[in-house]
């Protein structure tokens, strides 16, 4: 599949380099460039992001806003991109892998949209679509000037509002003495949009949990885990964090942190064992979108800990693996 897929991109960018290079896919149409402005189109489709013959992609149902955020970050800031749409719509059904065997062929995007490359449009599409990470946009703000506890085993549900950090708790630069927007253990967390300020982001302790959960703009760090108990077992499911400078996730203590389906973009690592800690800490990520990793994805300096990063797509996201590991694993991996 990977193979596939290069050869596809090489084709394609190979085809269009000897006349123009274009800001869109051979047999696209432009529809929007990257300003929030939005790309219309009828059905379920392939959608590109990008220009001058480079490009990401994502599937969208009657229409998308053109924004990076939209496609995992990509592209952030650069107005001259461009979205454009596929010239066939894809089978409606946003598990689409579940319909890539090759019966697929006929009405899927594979069909025509690219001659050469149909094939990895096909298997792009299926990897694409299935990395949402949080569905949260933010709402109404609330300004938390104490840290919410989540802490008796129940669920904080918080509607994809808004939530950003008041000055008592810090101001989501990378000083070390800022608090937590929530805490929580045993628990859950889930629907939150964290705003502009994100502090030290949420703690996770005795097993808390998250999910759904957007982090705007990451502070000192998204989130930590601390003193396990349930265990040892946390989750973060359906999430996206943009523009930490350093640090995603922190693991300040032994456990099993499992993270599924996420978009991560413009940090320095995604996940980061405790400098000079040896405890043994088992961290997976399935089905993630990261983008800008100035570092990388999994550092640690731990002989006794183990890393996996399965069925993702990266770009420009450094190494998977950094320090020490007693294992650190991938497959399934896409460049893109
Ligand atoms: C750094 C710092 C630790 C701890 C951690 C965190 O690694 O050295 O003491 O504060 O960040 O939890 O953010
Ligand atoms: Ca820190
Ligand atoms: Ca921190």
């Amino acid at each position: 599949m990977l193979r596939k897929l290069s050869l596809g991109l090489i084709l394609a960018a190979c085809s269009t380099a000897s006349y123009a290079v274009t800001d869109y896919p051979d047999g696209y149409t432009k529809c929007a460039q990257n300003t929030g402005a939005f790309c219309s189109f009828s059905g379920t489709r392939q959608v590109a992001l990008g220009k001058s013959g480079s490009f990401v992609y994502g599937t969208f149902t009657n229409g998308v806003t053109c924004s990076s955020s939209n496609f995992g970050g990509a592209y952030s800031g650069v107005t001259s991109a461009w979205c454009s749409y596929a010239p066939t719509t894809t089978g409606s059904s946003s598990s689409s892998s579940s319909s890539s065997s090759s019966s697929s062929s006929s009405s899927s995007s594979s069909s025509s949209s690219s001659s050469s490359s149909s094939s990895s449009s096909s298997s792009t599409t299926s990897t694409s679509s299935g990395i949402t990470g949080s569905s949260c946009r933010g709402g109404s703000t609330t300004t938390v000037n104490s840290t919410i506890r989540v802490e008796d085993g129940g669920t904080f549900d918080g509607g994809c509002r808004t939530y950003t950090a008041g000055s008592a708790l810090g101001d989501g630069s990378q000083s070390e003495s800022q608090s937590p927007i929530f805490r929580v253990g045993p628990g859950l967390v889930r629907n939150v949009y964290i705003g502009s300020n994100g502090a030290d982001g949420i703690h996770s302790r005795n097993g808390g949990d998250v999910d759904n959960i957007y982090w705007s703009n990451v502070g000192e760090d998204a989130m930590t885990l601390k003193d396990p108990t349930d265990g040892g077992s946390v989750s973060s499911n359906n999430i996206s964090g943009f523009d930490g400078e350093d640090k995603f996730f922190q693991a300040n203590d032994n456990g099993s942190w499992s993270t599924n389906n996420c978009i991560v973009n413009n940090m320095a690592k995604f996940i980061r064992q405790n400098g000079g800690t040896t405890f043994p800490l088992n961290v997976t990520a399935n089905n993630c979108q990261m983008s800008n990793l100035k570092e990388g994805v999994f550092r640690s300096d731990s002989p006794n800990s183990t890393a996996r990063l399965t069925n993702s797509r990266l770009h420009n996201a450094g190494s998977i693996c950094i320090g020490t590991w007693k294992s650190c694993t991938s497959s399934g991996i896409t460049n893109y």
